[in-house]
C-alpha cells in the first residue's frame, strides 16, 4: 500500500500545536527512529465513531498509529483511546495458544494444541445436545467485531449446532433504542450523519455523555455551537458537554419519559408543533397529545427534581429551532422504561416536523465499534441478516435458500443474552460458546451471574486476552484483534466502512477460520466453505438483499472509494443513504408512529435503608469491560481502579471526605471503593464507573430488572446505601501503596478544574 508520507508529518506538525492531542502522551514507538514500512488504513476498534486510523508496521509489527486525514468523520483527530489502541496487538497478555481444562473444573487451563481443543469443543458440544437436545447449547456474542464475524455467529448457532439460543452484547447497549426505532420509524438506524451537527439550530442531548464517550463527536457540537446552535443537555451529572450548554438539567435518574411529555405538553400548550407534519407523515397523534395534557411543567418538576420553568425554557428552544437533532444513548436506554423512554424523544422530533432534513432528527448514539452493524446482522435472538424477522415465513425462506438448508431445519426464536442467564441456572442451556463479550464484567448482579455461568457443564470463550469470563472457561481459544484482519463495520452513522489487516493474529487463526473449522468437525463444512473474510461479506450482501438494512449494493472496493457507504444501498450504483426518512418512514404506508408513553417509575426507587439513586457508566479512559484498555498503561495509569462519585452536600452530611474508602450497598451486593467528592452530580445521585472487574465490579450491585420488550437490564438506577468504611477493601491491600496513593492523587486532579469551574445548574 503506497501512501503519501507528507500528510503525516503535517499531521504530525498539526498535533504539536492542537491541545486535544497535546493532552495525549504520544505513544514511545512514534518517537523512535523505526523505519515504518507500511501505513495501513483502517479504523480505531473500539467505540461506535470508528475514527479512520492509519497502523504503522515496521518489521512485522504494529509500531504506532496515525490517524486518517481522508475519514470524513474524524479528520486527523483521535481520542486517547485511539491513540493507544495499537498497543493491544503485540501486548504480552497476549493467548497465543488455545488452553483447556484438561482433568476436569478443578484442574487448571494448561495450554493445549488447536485440535486437541477444537475436537473437545466439538465432542462436548456433541454430548451436550445429544443428551439434552439441540438448544442445550447457546451461544453469545459480541458487537465490538466486524459485521463478517457477526453475521457468521448467527449462521453457525443456527445451521452449524442447530440451536435456536443465540444473541449478543448489544442486549445490554442500545436494545432500547431499536425497540422504539422499530415501533416508531420502521428503521433500526441512527436518522442522520454527524455531520448534520452542523446544519442545527437546536440539540438535544440526552442521557449521553458525548465528551467521554464519544470524544470525537464533541468537535461536531463545539462546531454547531460555534454557528449558533443551543445545546440542551439532560443527564444526573455535569458530564463535559452540560459544562458548555445552553440549558443542563439535572434531571433524577429514571425520569426521562416525565421530562419528554413535559415538553411535549409546553410544544403543543405554546404552538410550536408542525401540523402538517403531523397530518400528512405520522399516525396516532391524538393519542400522544391526550396524554401529554397530563404533564404540565409543574408535575414534571417535582418528578425530575428540575425547576419548571427550565422544562418551559428546553420545549421552547427545542421547538422554536427551524431544524433540531435529539440524540439519546445509555443514559436513557439503561432503564426498565428504556423503549418508552425513546418512543418519547420521538414523539417530541415527528411532532416538530423535524425529520428528513438536514439537521432535523432523532438518533441514538450507537456505542460499540461495531454496535450498529452487529444489531443487524442475524446475531440476535429474534433475528436474521438484513433486520430480518425468524419468525416471518418469507424471511425464513430466503434464508434458508441462500444458505442451502430446508425450513424445518431454521430453529426459532432463543433466548435473549439476558434470558441465557436464568436458562444456565435451570439447566436449561448446559453449554456455551462466548465470542467478544465479558459478561462477568458488564452483567447485572454479577453474583448471580458468575453462578450462572459456572453452572455450566460446558463453557468455551474466544478472546485476544485471558478476560474475567474466560477464567471461568473450560476451553479458551485465542481470538484475534482488530489489526489482525479484513472486514466491515456499520458506524454509529450507519456508514459501512472497512478494517484492513496489518499483520497476522499471533495464535495463527483468525477468529472465522476458527468457528468455520468448528464447523466443518460437527460436520456442516459444506456451508461454511468460505476463503476470506470477502466471501463471507458476499454472503451477507446477498442475505440482505431487499430487506431492510440492505447492503446489496455495497462492495469492499465502493467502501474504499467512497469512504464507506451509507446503508440502504440496494444496488451497486446507488450512492448509499446518509439521511433517512427524508420521504417516508419506514413501514409499508411510509408514516411514523407517535406512541403514548405515560411515565412509569424506575423498578427500585429510594427508600429509607436504600436513600440514594445508584447510577453506572463510562470514563473517556476504558473501554466497556475495561478487558483490553485495562492493559495499556496510559490508559490504566489516569484511572487504574473505580470510585464512587457523590455530591459534596450528601459528603458533608455523612462526614466523608474526598478519597475516603466508602462502601456502596444494594439488595444485590455491596462494594468499596475511594470516594470522589465533586458538585457535578445530582445530590441525590451515585455514579461508579463499570469498567473493572471482580471485587472492583459495579455490577455487583446494580438491578437484573429487564425492560419488558428489549429485555435490557436496568444499569442506571437503582437504591443504594452509602457509608464510610472501616478502612480499605481487600483489593486495595493486595496492591503497591504508592501506587494508589499516586491513582487517588491523579484522581482528585482531574475533576478538581471541575470543582472549581462549576455554574450552577440553571
Ligand atoms: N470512553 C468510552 N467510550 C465509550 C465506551 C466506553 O466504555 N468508554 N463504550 C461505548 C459504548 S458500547 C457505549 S454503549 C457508549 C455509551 O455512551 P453513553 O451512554 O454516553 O455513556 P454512559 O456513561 O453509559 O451514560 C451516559 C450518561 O447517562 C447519564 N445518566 C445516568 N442515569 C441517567 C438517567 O436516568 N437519565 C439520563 N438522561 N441520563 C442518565 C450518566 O450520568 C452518563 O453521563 O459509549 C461508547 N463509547
Ligand atoms: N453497570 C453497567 N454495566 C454495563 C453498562 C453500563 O453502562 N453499566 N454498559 C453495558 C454496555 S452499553 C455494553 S455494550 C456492555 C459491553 O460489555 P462486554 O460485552 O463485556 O464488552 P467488552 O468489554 O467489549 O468485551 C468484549 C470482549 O471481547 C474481546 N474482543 C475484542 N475484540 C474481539 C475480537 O475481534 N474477537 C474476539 N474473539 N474477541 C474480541 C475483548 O478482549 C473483550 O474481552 O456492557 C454493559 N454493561
Ligand atoms: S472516538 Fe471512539 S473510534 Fe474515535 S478514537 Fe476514540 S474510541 Fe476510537
Ligand atoms: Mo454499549
Amino acid at each position: 500500500m503506497s501512501v503519501d508520507k507528507s500528510i503525516f508529518r503535517r499531521r504530525q506538525r498539526q498535533q504539536e500545536t492542537f491541545d486535544f492531542h497535546a493532552a495525549t502522551p504520544v505513544p514511545t514507538a512514534w518517537e523512535t527512529s523505526i523505519e515504518v514500512e507500511r501505513y495501513v488504513p483502517t479504523h480505531c476498534c473500539f467505540c461506535g465513531v470508528q475514527c479512520g486510523m492509519y497502523l504503522k508496521v515496521a518489521n512485522g509489527k504494529v509500531v504506532g498509529v496515525e490517524p486518517r486525514e481522508d475519514f470524513p468523520l474524524n479528520h486527523g483527530m483521535l481520542c486517547p483511546k485511539g491513540t493507544n489502541a495499537y498497543q493491544l496487538v503485540h501486548h504480552p497478555d497476549r493467548l497465543t495458544q488455545p488452553l483447556m481444562r484438561k482433568r476436569g473444573k478443578e484442574s487448571p487451563l494448561e495450554p493445549v494444541g488447536w485440535d486437541e481443543a477444537l475436537d473437545t469443543i466439538v465432542q462436548r458440544f456433541q454430548e451436550v445436545q445429544r443428551a439434552y437436545g439441540k438448544d442445550a447449547v447457546a451461544v453469545f456474542s459480541g458487537s465490538t467485531m466486524t459485521n463478517e464475524k457477526c453475521y457468521l455467529m448467527g449462521k453457525f448457532a443456527r445451521v452449524a449446532l442447530g440451536t435456536r439460543h443465540i444473541d449478543y452484547n448489544g442486549r445490554l447497549c442500545m436494545s432500547s433504542a431499536t425497540g422504539a426505532n422499530e415501533r416508531a420509524l420502521g428503521i433500526d438506524r441512527a436518522a442522520n450523519p454527524i455531520s448534520d451537527m452542523l446544519h442545527a439550530d437546536c440539540i438535544f442531548v440526552i442521557g449521553a455523555n458525548v465528551g467521554e464517550c464519544f470524544p470525537i463527536v464533541t468537535s461536531y457540537l463545539w462546531q454547531a455551537r460555534d454557528r449558533g446552535c443551543k445545546l440542551i443537555v439532560a443527564d444526573p451529572r455535569q458530564t463535559p458537554i452540560a459544562r458548555t450548554a445552553d440549558l443542563f438539567l439535572p434531571l433524577r435518574p429514571g425520569t426521562d419519559s416525565a421530562l419528554l411529555n413535559g415538553m411535549l405538553h409546553v410544544l403543543i400548550k405554546e404552538g410550536l408543533i408542525d401540523e402538517d407534519f403531523i397530518r400528512e407523515r405520522t399516525v396516532g397523534w391524538e393519542e400522544a397529545r391526550a396524554l401529554a395534557e397530563q404533564y404540565p411543567p409543574e408535575r414534571v418538576a417535582r418528578v425530575c427534581g428540575l425547576r419548571p420553568e427550565a422544562v418551559v425554557e428546553a420545549a421552547r428552544l427545542y421547538g422554536q429551532a427551524h431544524a433540531a437533532l435529539i440524540y439519546t444513548a445509555r443514559g436513557l436506554e439503561h432503564q426498565s422504561k428504556g423503549v418508552d423512554n425513546g418512543l418519547a424523544a420521538i414523539n417530541l422530533a415527528l411532532a416538530t416536523g423535524n425529520f428528513g432534513r438536514p439537521g432535523a432528527g432523532y438518533s441514538t448514539l450507537t456505542g460499540q465499534g461495531n454496535g450498529q452493524g452487529g444489531r443487524e446482522v442475524g446475531q440476535k435472538a429474534t433475528q436474521l441478516p438484513g433486520c430480518r424477522e425468524i419468525e416471518d415465513p418469507e424471511d425464513r425462506a430466503y434464508i434458508c435458500s441462500v444458505w442451502g438448508i430446508r425450513e424445518e431445519e431454521l430453529p426459532h426464536a432463543g433466548y435473549p443474552a439476558t434470558l441465557m442467564i436464568p436458562a444456565m441456572l435451570r439447566k436449561e442451556i448446559r453449554a456455551c460458546l462466548l465470542i467478544c463479550s465479558n459478561p462477568l464484567v458488564s452483567l447485572p448482579d454479577l453474583h448471580t451471574a458468575e453462578r450462572a455461568f459456572r453452572s455450566l457443564d460446558f463453557f468455551v470463550v474466544i478472546d485476544p486476552f485471558l478476560s474475567e469470563t474466560a477464567e471461568l472457561a473450560d476451553v479458551v481459544l485465542p481470538g484475534n484483534l482488530w489489526a489482525e484482519e479484513e472486514g466491515t463495520t456499520t458506524s454509529l452513522e450507519g456508514r459501512v466502512i472497512k478494517y484492513n489487516q496489518a499483520v497476522d493474529p499471533p495464535a495463527g487463526r483468525q477468529d472465522w477460520q476458527t468457528i468455520c473449522e468448528l464447523a466443518r468437525r460437527l460436520g456442516k463444512g459444506q456451508y461454511f466453505a468460505y476463503r476470506s473474510p470477502r466471501d463471507i461479506f458476499d454472503e451477507l450482501r446477498l442475505c440482505t438483499r431487499g430487506a431492510r438494512s440492505d447492503y446489496w449494493g455495497i462492495t469492499y472496493e465502493k467502501i474504499e472509494e467512497q469512504g464507506g457507504v451509507f446503508w440502504p444501498c440496494p444496488s451497486e450504483d446507488h450512492p448509499g443513504t446518509p439521511r433517512l426518512y427524508e420521504e417516508r418512514f419506514g413501514f409499508p404506508d411510509g408514516r411514523a408512529r407517535f406512541h403514548a408513553v405515560p411515565y412509569i417509575p424506575p423498578a427500585e426507587e429510594p427508600d429509607e435503608t436504600y436513600p440514594f439513586v445508584l447510577t453506572t457508566g463510562r470514563v473517556i479512559y476504558h473501554y466497556l469491560s475495561g478487558n483490553q484498555t485495562r492493559r495499556i498503561p496510559f490508559l490504566r495509569e489516569m484511572a487504574p481502579y473505580p470510585w464512587v462519585e457523590l455530591h459534596e452536600q450528601a459528603a458533608q452530611r455523612l462526614g466523608i471526605a474526598d478519597g475516603d474508602w466508602v462502601t456502596v450497598r444494594t439488595r444485590r451486593g455491596e462494594m468499596t471503593a475511594p470516594a470522589l467528592v465533586v458538585r457535578t452530580i445530582r445530590p441525590d445521585t451515585l455514579f461508579i464507573p463499570y469498567h473493572y472487574g471482580h471485587s472492583q465490579a459495579a455490577n455487583q450491585l446494580t438491578n437484573p430488572v429487564l425492560e419488558p420488550m428489549m429485555k435490557i437490564p436496568e444499569f442506571k438506577v437503582c437504591a443504594a446505601a452509602l457509608e464510610r468504611a472501616p478502612g480499605p477493601p481487600e483489593w486495595a491491600r493486595s496492591i503497591d501503596q504508592e501506587q494508589l496513593t499516586q491513582a487517588q492523587q491523579r484522581r482528585r486532579e482531574l475533576p478538581a478544574a471541575a470543582r472549581r469551574a462549576v455554574p450552577q445548574p440553571r
